[in-house]
């Protein structure tokens, strides 16, 4: 016999956690070959931007060497990662996408 829970305690919450998923960055890196048009493209078709957005975006990009193109769960940060490499690539350009915790 004996308590099997002794020297333990447990304390109950008293208001239901609901746990907030991390967030992450999915960033455009710049180089010198991919095309401008091209970026605007990639912002317009997987980052839903319209034309002005994506312009600023991929200005950015290339001035700062580096922008954001949106904050995602892991999952769809993975996601967007791999839909832009994958364009990219079939496409032959250098464009380098990539995911940073927040
Ligand atoms: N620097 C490129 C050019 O002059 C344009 C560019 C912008 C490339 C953003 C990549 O993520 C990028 N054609």
């Amino acid at each position: 016999g004996g308590n099997p829970n002794r020297g333990t305690a447990v304390i109950a919450r008293t208001k239901p956690k609901t746990k907030k998923p991390s967030l992450y960055r999915v960033l455009l890196l710049n180089d010198d070959y991919t095309p401008m048009e091209f970026v605007i493209h990639i912002l317009e078709r997987f980052f839903q931007k319209d034309r002005e957005a994506a312009t600023r975006i991929m200005l950015n990009v290339h001035n700062n060497g580096v922008g954001e193109c949106g904050v995602f769960t892991y999952e769809v940060a993975e996601t967007k990662v791999s839909q832009v490499m994958d364009f990219a690539r079939q496409h032959q350009h250098p464009l380098q996408c990539v995911m940073e915790k927040k």
